[in-house]
């Protein structure tokens, strides 16, 4: 990983200082047994969810666009085990662990990605368009960056209702350079809005990486100009994503407005399901596989604290492959929505 750079936050913590470190220099939260089995879970439900969903899509089951989270599981488990109930979520298309981590049903993501009746758009909106006003989730955007602005609307909304809820916008590294991201800066910064903006930096945008797209590629800085703190965190590391959630996350609810997380993380597959993957080497892609994936590292960890054996972790992958293989069969055995269907739940 990259090294950590020092960022904007004055008010960084010194208190309690756990003595492991993330890879990149930044702090970790001190996981007890629970909390390394459920980051565990999290995580192997998202990578779970997504081979069989690329499966499927080669099975010819899934139509249309459809992006893999597969390698940036620890974002948003991390962020999730940071969370209260009320904070919103928005993302924009590569979201299907976004969804799952803010416990929408399995069956429910499934069975919108193969366009059927049960999907949560009915099956009228797809990998790209989903939404649970329950889960508080906002979407899956299509449109690069627009759920930036959106999510500062939630946040907008937080603070003009007195309520304590926060806002989580994440986009890419490509969406960071965007007009309307740092419209929504400035006004976020201006009205101290509760949100916190999390860059996803998987170091590509399509086929160009950071390095030959972007001037300033401390994402985490981005903020600057507008005086929004911003702290790099090692995204394949869940603790260090919960350390940084906790501290993100109480800055926004004690009135201290907008904050920036970047997440230096990886995505494993192609950028949607037709990518030819010219752009960056397969040592490259191996070398974060066995060197920082985010789900390794858990296990790793769970294992030689002898807070579980393999057998446990073999029968919480097993359950964990039971709920996939149940949504995915429910997705094939529902209808397609009706023709009656076409114009209704639309804008036309
Ligand atoms: C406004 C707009 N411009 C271009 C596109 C085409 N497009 C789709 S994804 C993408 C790359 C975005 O990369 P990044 O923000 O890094 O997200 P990642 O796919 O890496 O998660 C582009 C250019 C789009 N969907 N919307
Ligand atoms: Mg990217």
């Amino acid at each position: 990983m990259a090294p950590r750079k020092t960022a904007t936050v004055s008010s960084r913590k010194t208190a309690a200082k756990p003595a492991a470190k993330a890879s990149n220099g930044g702090p970790v939260a001190d996981f007890d047994r629970n909390e390394e089995l459920k980051a565990y879970r999290e995580m192997l439900l998202i990578r779970r969810f997504e081979e069989k969903a690329g499966q499927l899509y080669g099975m010819g089951f899934i139509g249309g666009f459809c992006h893999l989270y597969i390698g940036q599981e620890a974002v948003v488990v991390g962020m999730q085990m940071a969370q209260k109930d009320g904070d919103q979520v928005i993302t924009a298309y590569r979201d299907h662990g976004h969804m799952l981590a803010t416990g929408m049903e399995a069956r429910g993501v499934m069975a919108e990605l193969t366009g059927r009746r049960s999907g949560y758009s009915h099956g009228k909106g797809g990998s790209m368009h989903m939404f649970s006003k329950e889960k508080h989730f906002y979407g899956g955007h299509g449109i690069v960056g627009a759920q930036v602005s959106l999510g500062t609307g939630l946040a907008f909304a937080n603070r003009y209702r007195g309520n304590d809820s926060v806002s989580i916008a994440y986009f890419g590294d490509g969406a960071a350079n965007q007009g309307q991201v740092y419209e929504s800066f400035n006004m976020a910064a201006l009205w101290k809005l509760p949100i916190v903006y999390i860059v996803e930096n998987n170091r590509y945008a399509m086929g160009t990486s950071t390095a030959r797209a972007t001037a300033q590629s401390n994402y985490s800085l981005r903020g600057s100009g507008f005086g929004i703190p911003g702290i790099q965190v090692d995204g394949m590391d869940v603790r260090a994503v919960k350390a940084a959630a906790d501290e993100a996350l109480e800055h926004c609810r004690s009135g201290k407005g907008p904050i920036i997380l970047e997440m230096l993380t990886y995505r494993y597959r192609g950028h949607s399901m037709s990518d030819p993957a010219k752009y960056r080497s397969k040592d490259e892609v191996q070398k974060m596989r066995s060197e920082h994936d985010p789900i390794e590292q858990v296990k790793a960890r769970l294992v030689e604290k002898g807070w579980a054996s393999e057998d446990d972790l073999k029968a919480i992958d097993k359950d964990v492959r039971d709920i996939v293989a149940d949504s995915a069969d429910f997705a094939q055995a529902d209808p397609e929505p009706d023709v009656s269907e076409l114009y209704t739940d639309i804008l036309l």
